[in-house]
């Protein structure tokens, strides 16, 4: 924290005057025009997230703006409250993003965060498809170390993903995105409050069951699965990305070629070789008279798989 912080110790906020209580954070000084806000580097449900650079000094800042509007709905403002108190619980680890200080207009928030420019660990993963174990057992290895610290807080993270874990100059990871953590959750106590990317939420988050830090270290486990393997899963590709796959499931899409057969009697597209070759009396034989000589039933047993009566063909 570089601002003196303004004595302010409730947790809570304070819609007196229309301001939002931003805590032992707030810099009661600062203005936007401190800033000259230089570009767009992110969006997000409650805001943007931009470059700006402090006019006084020349420092580069991560500027995180939140219209007030949008967060006074009371669930939204529990998620800016929190993640205001994480930013705030005294949360600083290398690879966890520092907030310098908050400030407010009336309309809206600002938070003063550090500027990390080595690109989503998501971008790089894509561009490079996989990476190599030592490269993906690094990364795993920051995060865990900034995970594990939120844990020893008793702050759950919960939406680990790729999109969030920011690399600064050097290659080191930064956690940014502190909105969805839950926080005050005990080691024995769990939470049930449904959030995050379904993709690497954890089955029990889900199902909107108790859970405990434990899902942390299940979204770590996802990432580091799509570090290693690739990101891609093929039909993201964009060789097929003219494709609607649920339209392909469900056949709403028109073959390119029709094989215009008479029936099921039609066997004009198969080899010649087999179908001019005579078929095996033993083939139609019933089950019992086959398996009970040779003692193989039981070797097979749950083998059999078929639907009831109608095997019918669609052609
Ligand atoms: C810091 N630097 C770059 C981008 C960011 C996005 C969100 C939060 C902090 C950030």
């Amino acid at each position: 924290m570089d601002a003196g912080p303004a004595e302010s110790p409730s947790p809570q906020p304070s819609r007196a005057n229309g301001n939002i209580n931003l805590g032992p954070s707030v810099n009661p000084n600062a203005r936007p025009t401190d800033f000259d806000f230089l570009k767009i580097i992110g969006k997000g449900t409650y805001g943007k997230v931009l470059l700006a650079k402090r006019k006084s000094d020349g420092a580069f800042y991560a500027v995180k703006v939140l219209q007030k509007k949008s967060i006074l709905k009371k669930k939204e403002q529990s998620h800016i409250m929190v993640e205001r108190n994480v930013l705030l619980k005294n949360v600083q680890h290398p690879f966890l993003v520092g907030l310098h200080y908050s400030f407010q207009t009336p309309e809206k928030l600002y938070f003063v965060l550090d500027y990390v420019n080595g690109g989503e660990l998501f971008f790089h993963l894509q561009r490079e498809r996989r990476f190599l174990e030592p490269r993906a057992r690094f990364y795993a290895a920051e995060v865990a170390s900034a995970i594990g610290y939120l844990h020893s807080l008793n702050i759950i993270y919960r939406d680990l993903k790729p999109e969030n874990i920011l690399l600064d100059c050097q290659g080191h990871v930064v956690l940014t995105d502190f909105g969805l953590c839950k926080e005050g959750v005990e080691p024995e106590e769990t939470t049930s409050t449904f959030c995050g990317t379904p993709e690497y939420l954890a089955p029990e988050v889900l199902r909107n069951e108790p859970y405990d830090r434990a899902v942390d270290w299940w979204c770590l486990g996802a990432v580091l699965y799509e570090m290693l393997h690739g990101l891609l899963e093929i039909k993201n590709h964009v060789f097929f990305s003219p494709i609607n796959w649920d339209d392909l499931y469900h056949k709403r899409l028109t073959p390119p070629f029709n094989p215009n057969v008479a029936g099921p009697a039609d066997l004009k597209h198969f080899d010649p070789e087999f179908t001019q070759e005579a078929v095996s009396k033993s083939i139609g034989c019933t089950p019992d008279t086959v398996a009970s000589s040779s003692g193989a039933s039981s070797a097979f047993l749950g083998f059999s798989y078929g639907p009831e009566d109608d095997d019918v063909l669609d052609c």
